[in-house]
């Protein structure tokens, strides 16, 4: 007599295996009423790992995932694996500091074999493991073991995974694709890609139509050998999944994803076929939970506590503040009524770049292009040259991903695209996978790029403005998660013009000066107050706004009247703003006793806030005044001395 299996007595994966259809049955319902009570308690994302509760028991009840491999593409959905692979009590750390990442992570358990979290890379991954796995022997059916790879309908039109899928195809490796098909990427899923996907879900009652006709087709002697004439294109119009069958790729479905003994026995047939199949399963995102199903794209990522009561009371004496996103999102639809040139694309993130406000009022300027940075940016390129305004909303971390575009497309073509880059800095709860630390430093290299941060929402807008007025070169404009400032030092008639290399002074001191940028600025406005009102120390403080090109005049006057100079910038300190400072120095002869604050060399981990990663860099205004204190007391003597050029030996 085997025990009942609970999902909180569950010691490993192994438990599910040998257990009836019935009892894995159960053990789902368990593991959607556990994601909808945790998810709603710590926030993360709720409908897709709604969707996948049958999928992920299937899968490690059929297979053995620390002799074959599981892949999850992106990993957002990886909640029940995790729970399955002995994590399910600490699922109230989730996303929390020191708690459960988030995502899939290698360091947390062995059933995690990608440090995951960008999308369309599952195939290409897997397919190095079933190479490397290639003779190994001792997969669950005493094989080689298998690659699985799990991607949704969202990830699966990245071009990266076609990549992936025609070598897997042309190697004969053993890899499942298990394409998770929900219609949904964040917002509803978009392309051609999509539009064959969902022909296939509506071509299943035609499709068992024609099987049973073809049945009843080949008893009637002189019909069936007709019919077989018409074999092949019937075969082309009705069979689903064709074009994957083309490839050379075993296509399997539409499956039912919710029917668990569907899913296993598809998943136990492919295990029988000695290359690659795709088994695509229809399933819905949210599934289970009524608010989560019925509004997918707001359930897709839910803020802790968001189906049950609302926010944290606002502080009624606190400016009421605009996130960064929002603040962009009204800039961009205000520039584009005065300015028709203006185009605005978005790789999939409508609402989380702040784009939705856009797509409402000039559809016809609007491009969702889908998971497909390298496709969008090197768009962007193209309608620049012809004389749009492209305006390129990306996250800082996936721009990564249309990097090479971002050289050739644009920078090289002097095509005067925008980049918005949003989340440029610590990202809180998402993880070292989201992180926005590397845009300046990646960006930076390239002839001609103009790099700028504003430090508020009055500059945002100005500087987006001044980006899509400049014919004749590509700017990048980043900001990082959060809100912004609305106000910050004089108002905008006032301060000047965003001209490439122009920074602007915000206080004047004797005692110091301070280069910031971006977000940053308000940290290092308010550390050198903290001085000044208790330490007696004035610091020059300017908002540098340029990364690239420089204010040289600045420097070279601030390098002159100052010893100690200190950079501030919520990016990798390798590569980023203070380098660019640092170099420039070295160039000119200034010797300046240079403090650069940003984010060291690693990967920074999730935490229960951004604010307390700044804290935790050294970013937020008391360690920034607490670092600049050690450092001018210390030398105190020298404080005010011209900088020292070292001699030539
Ligand atoms: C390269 C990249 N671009 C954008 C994203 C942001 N993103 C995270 S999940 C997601 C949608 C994924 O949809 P799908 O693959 O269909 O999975 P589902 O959530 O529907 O299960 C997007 C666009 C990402 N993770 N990686």
């Amino acid at each position: 007599v085997t025990s009942p299996l609970r999902l909180a007595d569950l010691r490993s994966p192994a438990d599910l295996r040998g257990r009836s259809v019935e009892e894995l049955e159960e053990l789902c319902v368990e593991i959607r009423a556990a994601l909808v009570e945790k998810v709603c308690q710590t926030g993360g994302h709720l409908g897709s790992n709604l969707g996948v509760v049958e999928l992920t028991v299937a899968l490690h009840s059929v297979f053995d995932f620390l002799q074959d491999r599981l892949v999850f593409d992106v990993s957002h959905q990886c909640y029940p694996h995790k729970m399955l692979t002995g994590r399910y009590h600490r699922f109230a750390t989730l996303r929390r500091t020191g708690g459960l990442s988030g995502f899939c992570h290698r360091d947390e358990s062995p059933y995690d074999v990608l440090t995951a979290g960008h999308a369309g890379t599952a195939i290409s991954y897997a397919s190095g493991l079933a190479e490397a796995m290639r003779g190994r022997g001792g997969g669950s059916d005493g094989a080689d073991p298998w690659a699985v790879a799990l991607v949704g309908d969202a990830g699966f039109g990245a071009g990266v995974a076609f990549e992936g899928l025609t070598y897997a195809a042309e190697r004969d490796l053993r890899l499942i694709v298990v394409l998770n098909d929900n219609e949904w990427s964040i917002a509803r899923s978009v392309g051609a890609l999509a539009r064959y996907l969902s022909r296939i879900r509506s071509s299943r009652t035609l499709h068992k139509a024609y099987e049973r006709l073809n049945e009843m087709a080949h008893s009637i002697p002189w019909v069936g050998s007709r019919l077989e004439e018409f074999g092949e294109v019937m075969r082309r119009a009705l069979i689903p999944g064709h074009v994957f069958e083309e490839l050379g790729v075993n296509y399997v479905g539409p499956l039912d994803g919710h029917d668990l003994a569907v899913c296993r026995d598809a998943l136990e047939r492919a295990t029988r076929i000695d290359s690659v199949t795709l088994l695509h399963f229809l399933t819905e995102k949210g599934r289970g939970y009524a608010p989560a199903a019925e509004d997918p794209e707001r359930a897709h990522g839910v803020q802790p506590r968001l189906f049950e009561v609302p926010g944290p009371a606002e502080d009624d004496a606190a400016p009421v503040r605009r996130s960064w996103t929002v603040v962009f999102g009204e800039a961009v639809v205000a520039l584009a009524e005065d300015e028709p040139r203006v185009h605005a694309i978005t790789a999939a993130m409508p609402s989380g770049t702040g784009l939705a406000g856009f797509a409402e009022r000039f559809p016809e300027r609007f491009h969702d292009t889908g998971i497909t940075e390298q496709h969008a940016v090197a768009m962007a390129g193209g309608m620049a040259v012809e004389g749009l305004a492209p305006v390129c909303a990306i996250y800082s971390t996936f721009l990564q991903r249309g990097y090479d575009q971002v050289f050739q497309e644009v920078a090289l073509q002097r095509a005067p695209v925008v980049f918005a880059v949003d989340r440029a800095g610590l990202v809180g709860q998402d993880g070292p996978t989201h992180m926005g630390l590397y845009d300046l430093a990646y960006l930076r290299p390239f002839p001609g790029m103009v790099l700028a941060a504003p430090r508020d929402a009055v500059d945002l807008e100005r500087a987006l403005r001044a980006a899509v007025a400049d014919r004749g070169r590509p700017w990048a404009l980043r900001w990082p998660r959060g809100k912004a400032p609305e106000c910050l030092g004089p108002s905008a008639g006032v301060r000047p013009e965003w001209i490439p290399g122009r920074a602007e002074r915000l206080t004047e001191g004797p005692d110091g000066c301070i280069l910031a940028i971006g977000a940053q600025v308000e940290a290092a406005l308010e550390a050198a107050r903290i001085l000044r009102d208790e330490d007696d120390l004035y610091l020059e403080v300017w908002d540098a706004r340029f990364v690239k090109p420089l204010d040289e005049d600045m420097l070279a006057e601030v390098m002159a009247r100052h010893r100690f100079v200190a950079t501030v910038e919520e990016h990798a300190l390798v590569g980023g703003f203070g380098s660019a400072v640092a170099e420039w120095c070295a160039d000119h002869g200034a010797a300046p006793d240079l403090s650069r604050h940003g984010v060291g060399d690693h990967f920074v981990p999730h935490a229960t806030t951004r604010e307390e990663q700044l804290a935790a860099a050294g970013l937020d205004a008391l360690s920034l005044a607490r670092a600049w204190r050690t450092r001018l007391r210390g030398a105190s003597e020298g404080a005010l001395d011209p900088p020292v050029t070292p001699a030539r030996p």
